[in-house]
């Protein structure tokens, strides 16, 4: 709905047949020409504080592993509700916020991503993925079977806004929606990590559309990432890979 600016209403001018007639004197809430500015600051660390802080972050963080064997053990939803709230935290282009998270804990519907998952990428080792690709994963041991989606207690799907839509049915430019998704991702998975839970960033080729069908969701959401959430299996392992060093990754210029 329109209404009128903030400096409208201070200084009341314009009654309400001037705000219909005169479009240059409404504003859309969700396009505001002006918001407040109001201070920020936070508590200022001493650089030993700082530093501790940052290593041990980066130490929690270093414990993250894609994993892909799942224990059906139940996970509370409120958690789930917190690590999306953190992802929901992310910077997006001019604050559009550009995503959506499809929560699914039903076994019915986690069994129909699974079939949908599988049988995608059932083609895409055989077919589209080509000889090298299908080489260059070996290691990791990755097939086109995902018992991770129907054991993990939950999926999250994770939806970019190609555009917004107005009340009134207009398009909202979402800028930078791609990359303002991927960035609430990398949050999605550290806030995943810090619960205790683990998951696997997996990007099923091929599944938007129908995925996107099953789940209800507009036409405007491409699905981005899908992420299988819970507790390693007792019998988990992951593969003994190192990350490289920080030489190998950071130029000081
Ligand atoms: N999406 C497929 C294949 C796959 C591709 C990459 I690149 C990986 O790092 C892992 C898997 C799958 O999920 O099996």
């Amino acid at each position: 709905r329109l209404q009128t600016t903030h400096a409208e209403e201070a200084g009341g001018v314009g009654d309400v047949e001037d705000e219909v007639e005169d479009k240059s004197k409404v504003v859309d809430p969700l396009f505001p020409d002006d918001l407040d500015h109001i201070p920020y600051s936070r508590p200022r660390l001493s650089p030993e504080e700082s530093i501790k802080k940052s290593k041990e972050f980066y130490e929690l963080m270093d414990t993250r592993r894609s994993v892909r064997f799942f224990s059906a053990d139940p996970v509370p939803r409120e958690v789930i509700e917190n690590v999306v709230r953190t992802a929901g935290t992310s910077p997006s282009g001019a604050h559009t916020e550009p995503w959506t998270f499809a929560v699914v804990g039903d076994p019915e519907v986690k069994q129909r991503v699974r079939e949908i998952v599988e049988e995608e990428e059932e083609i895409n080792y055989k077919k589209r993925m080509g000889n090298q690709w299908v080489q260059d994963l070996k290691a990791l041991r990755t097939s086109w079977v995902k018992e991770y989606l129907t054991t993990a207690p939950w999926l999250i799907l994770v939806f970019k806004q190609t555009y917004g839509m107005l009340p009134d049915g207009r398009k909202r430019n979402h800028y930078y929606h791609e990359i303002s998704t991927a960035l609430a991702g990398g949050i999605l998975l550290s806030a995943i990590h810090n619960a205790g839970l683990v998951t696997l960033t997996s990007t099923p080729l091929n599944c938007g559309p129908a995925l996107r069908t099953l789940l209800n969701r507009p036409p405007n959401e491409k699905l981005l990432l899908l992420l299988p959430v819970g507790f390693p299996s007792d019998e988990a392992t992951v593969p003994d890979l190192k990350r490289k060093p920080l030489e190998d990754i950071m130029v000081v210029v």
